[in-house]
């Protein structure tokens, strides 16, 4: 089921990267009816090298009958930075959030590590049935929260973003992603089609949340640095943030 090469490269990360990787692909197998989701198949594996260091990239790709893509990003530049990057994209006719997480790791040190499930409403909020079991997660707290930048309109009030400073705040932080994962699996499992007008927001909400995203420099930054701007463009809006 894993490939050998995302192995190797999982086995060379974080061991927090380790961890949320393996545990976003155990809740997606055991709540949800995965199938392969294709790539263009000069994307699945990339290596890159234009100015300095090496960056490789490893993508793994689902669907199900809820989600139009499962995406799960492992990356590594040069020896010192680690990246993971997962977002589930629903179909339209489903009234879901988006999830979606991101941890960048350099020299053994976490800087960035955020989780949302993300409303697709004009009203930015998310449904009942999520809001109800999010509230019942233990309360948390990080020595080193950080503040979101002006694009990220588009997270919810659950949305965590911080800088984990010890094992202990790991572990706090993959619990929470785990268990906001598995509610989310949980109610897409059980999720009913809605009317065409309903379609037509999650489209336009799907869209905004994707031409946001695209507007994290950092990320650019380090695509560009390792493919060329053409490149990074390209796989901003077609494969990390598509609509
Ligand atoms: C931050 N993302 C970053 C940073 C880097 C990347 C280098 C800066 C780290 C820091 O500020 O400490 C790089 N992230 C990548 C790359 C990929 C990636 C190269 O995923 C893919 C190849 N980003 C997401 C998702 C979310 C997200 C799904 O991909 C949220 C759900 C958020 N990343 C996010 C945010 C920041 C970030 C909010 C901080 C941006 C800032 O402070 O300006």
């Amino acid at each position: 089921m894993i490939e050998t090469s995302t192995q190797s490269l999982r086995l060379r990360q974080h061991t927090l990267i380790q961890q949320l990787a393996n545990a976003i692909e155990s809740v997606w197998a055991q709540y949800l009816d995965l199938s392969p989701y294709h790539l263009p198949s000069e994307l699945g594996y990339v290596e890159g090298r234009l100015e300095g260091e090496k960056l490789i990239i490893e993508n793994k790709c689902y669907q199900t009958p809820q989600f139009r893509k499962l995406h799960l990003e492992l990356a590594q530049v040069g020896k010192n930075l680690d990246i993971l990057h997962c977002v589930m994209f629903p179909h339209p006719e489903y009234a879901l959030p988006m999830f979606g997480t991101d941890i960048v790791a350099g020299r053994g040190q976490i800087s960035a590590a955020i989780a949302d499930l993300s409303p697709l409403n004009a009203q930015r909020v998310l449904p009942e049935n999520y809001q109800l079991p999010l509230h019942q997660l233990p309360a948390h707290t990080f020595s080193q929260p950080r503040e979101l930048p002006a694009w990220a309109d588009i997270f919810s009030e659950f949305c965590f973003f911080v800088r984990p400073t010890n094992p202990e705040e790991e572990q706090l932080f993959l619990d929470r992603v785990t268990a906001m994962l598995t509610i989310h699996c949980q109610q897409a499992a059980q999720a009913i089609p809605v009317s065409n007008t309903e379609r037509a927001e999650i489209v336009t909400a799907q869209n905004y949340y994707s031409t946001k995203q695209q507007q994290n420099d950092k990320t650019r930054r380090v695509l560009e640095k390792a493919f060329g701007t053409e490149w990074a463009e390209n796989y901003m809006t077609t494969v990390l943030f598509d609509s």
